[in-house]
């Protein structure tokens, strides 16, 4: 029986392995400038675990085989076992991780830590159960005032423009989010109600949407087209819906776009999402 478990571990371990090996289920083609550098780390990281993984199972396989009930009447032995193993194995599990740790960060701090370049396409994105709003500034470049005192989703004021304020006069607001191709993006992210998540896998991050804070994050998004957007954050009943699409367009599309009145830019949008098909995986 021992031999029979041990061999199911070790069996169960290479098919884990498999399915990361195959390539079969694998992320979409990356879309932004810093993805390389991500997939770069994700993949050292996945390597180093993935070894980890493999000689433990191994080893546990091993030590099922060694030790099984073989009919000898041996009796088990007691040992307090080893400080310096111990001592030894935290700390180099310490020193992979953090080394990791240390690596990876500047990838992740490129995005969130430093301000947006200049030049950069600003849109405000404003997550509500369950539904995505993306305020962009319109002709004037400027975004309106919002206050969440003229927050009424009933007149569709989903993000709280004050209509009081002219810098808002010429602002949009759309389900869909439409970025250029090839120019730094600035999404500033808030939250009306719980935590939500912003995530386009063909990006390569994911943001939290946190009520109370306004999260800055920049990117440059390299390849014209239409992407899937999530909620990643599970955040309520109907969290499942929580979804949309992300357009990245030539540069000439988004000023034509920048300059439309609501309406049309809100018609322009469905237009364009009929245009552009989903990426196939
Ligand atoms: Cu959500």
């Amino acid at each position: 029986m021992g031999r029979v478990l041990a061999v199911i571990i070790w069996i169960i371990t290479l098919l884990s392995v498999l399915l990361f090996v195959s390539g079969k289920w694998w992320f979409p083609a990356a879309i932004s400038d810093h993805a390389p550098a991500l997939d770069r780390q994700f993949m050292i990281t996945i390597i180093v675990v993935g070894l980890s993984f493999a000689a433990a199972q191994i080893g546990l396989g091993w030590m099922v085989w060694k030790y099984r009930e073989t009919g000898k009447s041996d009796r088990a032995m007691y040992t307090h076992g080893s400080n310096r193993l111990e001592v030894l194995w935290t700390v180099i599990t310490a020193f992979v991780f953090i080394a990791l740790g240390v690596m990876g960060q500047s990838v992740w701090a490129s995005l969130r830590l430093h301000d947006a370049p200049p030049g950069s396409y600003s849109v405000e994105v404003v997550a509500q159960q369950f539904q995505w709003n993306f305020h962009y500034a319109g002709r004037d470049n400027k975004f309106g005032r919002t206050d969440p005192k003229f927050i009424d989703d009933s007149a569709l004021n989903f993000v709280g423009l004050d209509s009081s304020d002219p810098g808002g006069a010429d602002d949009s607001v759309t389900a869909a989010l439409a970025i250029p191709v090839n120019r730094p993006v600035e999404l500033r992210l808030r939250s009306k109600d719980v935590i939500h998540n912003f995530w386009v896998p063909q990006l390569r991050f994911k943001q939290d949407l946190v009520p109370g804070m306004e999260i800055k994050v920049h990117f440059t998004a390299n390849k014209v087209g239409k992407y899937e957007l999530a909620c990643a954050e599970l955040c309520g009943q109907l969290h499942f819906k929580m979804k949309s699409y992300m357009l990245v367009l030539p540069e000439e599309e988004i000023q034509a776009l920048q300059v439309l009145p609501q309406e049309q830019f809100q018609a322009r949008i469905v237009e364009l999402l009929a245009k552009y098909p989903l990426p196939t995986y």
